[in-house]
């Protein structure tokens, strides 16, 4: 921000408050926007209206706009019960000393801490930047607590097992199939690699986040913001949802268990609110367990009301799924083989995680402390935190990219959304020990705002994004490494232009199950034209552009074979 400007916001409101704002200062960067959010399933659910007779009056319409605007805009980053997550906290009694007006100059202009402006970026209007400012000042209304009864009372059996067919049905190449997210229609459309045709869409959860699939390959699991999980059957004829059911009200991941003697058996989903996860039947999704994440802090033992479970991944070494827990900082390692008495090991690690995978020995998990510019590392065959690595300003891997770097041995790569560097860490301590937890190598990306990074174990090259960065040339292109050489500069193209779009954003590289295709969602506006790019790995030239009017906001991409078996 300007530093006039800033001097200016700084000078609205009271010292003290502006003091403890500044101190905590981070540069804005594209994440911002990013983590403020994709919106959440609590914006439509009714809440009780608390009143603060030292808060500025609202009506009934008013707060219900103010809190559809906070749980799709700042729920994100300020936590659901206002008590800080990201972002700071925002506490009634604070709000009320700053008061409406000055609240209302650091909605509109944004804040040194990283909020964006939602005023002058035309995302709220005068009108909602003056309800927001009101109703900040009243106490946050929680949302209602949705425990097993809830749970249960919403889970629905579709299509039981026994009615499911006993072999596969239709003529498709499930392995190398693609569950593609439509996030803003909620719906996932599954697309043949083969032929490049779209098989069916499916509706899903709101804003539908990830799709996860059982080891078999037999079962998709997807999770909208909204806590649905939906159960595709991929050996039906035409690919079809079995179950539902809603674990919570804000969520965002899931996976299935893949232990040998586990597949496809259990199912777990993370949820933001309430905070918790649930263990599930895998073929019917019927809730076995679930359990809360609200607990202290790592560093400083601090009570936190809403720790939100971020990614989970499954283990294939052990009977496990290890959960990401963001605000306390904790790694459980959730061992699913007795449900009844269940055993969790719980590792410190580093506040605010986010995404991340496994290194190719898929015994090391390596996840993003976002905000804390660090990646952790479970040993998962220990169970124990290897290392907590320094890394660039907001790391953001996705699952990451794994390659054997010709001098550093077994390495790991994340991308960053708040710099334009990829830090690459090596993960052999066996045979590598010195390079080891180490950042052996900082690539140059050619922007920040990185969203994904990729490659295959069959490639050569390695694939990064810059969906979020500021400019528009870099959000639609990717820049394209040489593995062999990495001292060259990356290459880099402008896969929007390839499929005639020109405003767009280029994410999510994902590989076909040869690893000798490379597919990029260029996610246009709703009401705009968006399409999936597949470019030809070696070569690295343009193979096919699928577009289709169904193809609304595509976003994430899932390859069957290569997501059963975390191949990134
Ligand atoms: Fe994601 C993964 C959370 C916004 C696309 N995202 C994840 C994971 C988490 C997460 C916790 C890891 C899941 C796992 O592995 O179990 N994402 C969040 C947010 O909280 C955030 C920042 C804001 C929000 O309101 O949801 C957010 N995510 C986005 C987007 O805006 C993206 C770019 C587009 C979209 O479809 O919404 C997006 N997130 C993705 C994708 C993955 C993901 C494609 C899976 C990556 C993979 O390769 O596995």
């Amino acid at each position: 921000m300007h530093k006039l400007r800033k001097g200016l916001l700084l000078a609205a409101v009271p010292l003290a408050i502006s003091q403890v704002w500044a101190a905590e200062e981070h540069k804005p960067t594209p994440g911002a926007a990013y983590i403020a959010g994709g919106g959440s399933g609590l914006a439509g659910v009714e809440m009780y209206q608390s009143t603060d007779p030292k808060a500025p009056p609202m009506s009934k319409a008013e707060f219900d706009a103010g809190r559809q605007i906070y749980f799709d805009r700042c729920a994100g980053c300020h936590g659901v019960l206002r008590k800080g997550a990201t972002g700071k906290p925002l506490l009634p009694e604070v709000m009320q000393t700053l008061g409406t007006e000055s609240l209302k100059v650091f909605m509109n202009y944004g804040t040194p801490g990283g909020m964006p402006g939602f005023g002058t970026s035309n995302e709220m209007t005068d009108r909602e930047i003056d309800i927001m400012a009101r109703y900040i000042q009243h106490p946050a209304p929680t949302p209602p607590e949705w425990g097993m009864k809830e749970i249960r009372a919403s889970w629905k059996l579709l299509v039981p097992p026994e009615k499911r067919p006993k072999k596969k049905m239709n003529n498709l190449n499930l392995d190398n199939l693609f569950s593609v997210t439509l996030r803003d229609t909620g719906e996932v459309a599954l697309i043949d690699g083969d032929s490049k045709k779209i098989v069916t869409i499916l509706k899903t959860g709101f804003a539908v986040h990830i799709s996860r699939l059982s080891k078999s390959g037999r079962y998709l699991y997807t999770t909208g913001r909204d806590g649905l999980i939906n159960l595709i059957d991929l050996w039906m004829e035409t690919p079809q949802t079995v179950a539902t059911i809603r674990t919570g009200s804000d969520a965002r991941s899931i996976d299935t268990s893949k232990y040998k003697g586990y597949d496809d058996k259990i199912a777990i989903a993370g949820t933001y609110w309430p905070p918790a996860y649930v263990l599930m039947d895998g073929f019917t999704l019927e809730p076995k367990k679930v359990m809360s994440t609200r607990g202290y802090t790592y560093d400083e033992g601090e009570y936190h009301p809403e720790p939100r479970v971020a990614s989970i991944v499954s283990s294939h070494i052990k009977p496990e799924f290890v959960v990401n827990v963001k605000e306390t900082g904790k790694i459980l390692l959730v061992n699913y083989a007795d449900l009844k008495n269940l055993k969790t090991t719980e590792i410190e690690a580093e506040r605010f995680l986010h995404d991340g995978g496994w290194d190719a020995s898929k015994r090391y998990f390596l996840v993003a402390a976002n905000m804390r510019d660090t990646v952790s590392v479970v040993d998962t065959k220990e169970g124990k935190l290897a290392a907590n690595v320094k890394v660039g300003t907001k790391p953001h891997p996705g699952r990451g990219a794994n390659w054997v770097d010709t001098k550093y041995g077994p390495v790991w790569a994340t991308g960053h959304l708040g710099d334009d560097t990829i830090a690459v860490i090596g993960t052999d301590p066996a045979k590598h020990k010195q390079h080891a937890w180490k950042v052996v190598r900082s690539l140059k990306n050619h922007g920040n705002g990185s969203l994904f990074i990729k490659t295959h174990p069959k490639s050569s090259n390695l694939w990064v994004d810059a969906a979020l960065s500021p400019d528009d040339e870099a959000q639609q292109s990717v820049s394209v490494f040489d593995l062999k050489n990495l001292d060259k500069p990356a290459q880099v193209i402008n896969i929007a232009k390839l499929a005639g779009i020109g405003k767009a954003r280029v994410t999510h590289p994902e590989y076909n199950k040869a690893g000798d295709e490379v597919w990029f969602s260029v996610w246009g506006p709703k009401t705009g034209e968006s399409a999936i790019v597949v470019m030809d790995d070696k070569t690295r030239k343009l193979k096919a552009v699928i577009k289709d009017p169904r193809l609304i906001t595509p976003t994430g991409k899932f390859n069957v074979y290569n997501t059963v078996n975390d191949i990134y």
